[in-house]
């Protein structure tokens, strides 16, 4: 992999080099530009991908400070693949691009809290962020279709992102209630009690949220101070405990 730094000046934000995406032995000349929308301030314009003067328009993820990667998505093919990142706040979205000789393929949007590994095996390793914790999932890339299958699991383990830190613990504010399920209409199994330690074990990411952020509904598997364990959405606790090492 190299990394070539896209901002010049104030007015261009773009960055050209050369590289072989496509194992023909000619050197391809990839410019990549960031065009301000005149008619908008900040960060509303698009990227033009100039691959050999054969162009292409993308507006998704479109910033003046981008990065250019690239990137050898599968060794056993012929390509390897141009990756725009955009980075805040240490979470990275990346439009990645393929270009076969004629065309320019957009194969889509990759992202990831830190940066992803790609190994070369079509499988790109992500993280994603959950507030105070992460965990770790799979983007696959699909050739015949050209773009990416996402692989998450339904249930995590839940490490805290600073646990090396040493986290002090939690401790419940207002008492809630803990069920037996993870699902809607599941019987209580027991009650929390101010003051009582208790661990964040489990999440169980499979939900959906109709009315708030996703995140909101993800189930957590807790463990209350004499060592039982029961489920409780984030939105149903989050509120109620102090010492959630909430960052980012
Ligand atoms: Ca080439
Ligand atoms: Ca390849």
């Amino acid at each position: 992999m190299f990394v070539l730094t896209g901002v010049s000046s104030a007015q261009t934000y773009d960055t050209t080099f050369t590289a072989n995406l496509n194992n023909d032995d000619i050197l391809d000349r990839v410019k990549v530009s960031y065009i301000e929308d005149s008619t908008k301030r900040g960060a509303d314009g698009c990227y033009e991908i100039d691959i050999n003067g054969i162009k292409i328009i993308d507006s998704a993820n479109a910033d003046p400070y981008f990065e250019a990667e690239i990137h050898d998505i599968d060794k056993n093919d012929m390509f390897e693949e141009l990756f725009v990142k955009v980075g805040m706040n240490d979470y990275n979205n990346y439009n990645v691009y393929r270009f076969d000789g004629k065309r320019i393929i957009n194969l889509g949007i990759v992202s990831s809290l830190n940066e992803i590994n790609v190994f070369g095996n079509g499988k790109i390793e992500a993280m994603e962020w959950m507030g105070f914790w992460y965990y770790d999932y799979e983007y696959i890339f699909n050739p015949s279709a050209q773009n990416f299958d996402v692989k998450k699991n339904d249930l995590y383990d839940v490490k805290t992102y600073s646990e090396e830190f040493d986290n002090p613990p939690i401790i419940v504010e207002t008492p809630f209630v803990v069920y037996t399920d993870r699902v809607e209409n599941a019987s209580e199994k027991f009650k929390t009690k101010a003051d009582e330690k208790i661990k964040i074990l489990k999440a169980y990411i499979k939900v959906s949220c109709p009315d708030e952020y996703t995140n909101m509904c993800v189930w957590y598997l807790i463990e209350n101070s004499k060592g039982v364990q029961g489920w409780v959405k984030l939105k149903d606790f989050m509120e109620k405990v102090h010492g959630i090492p909430w960052a980012g």
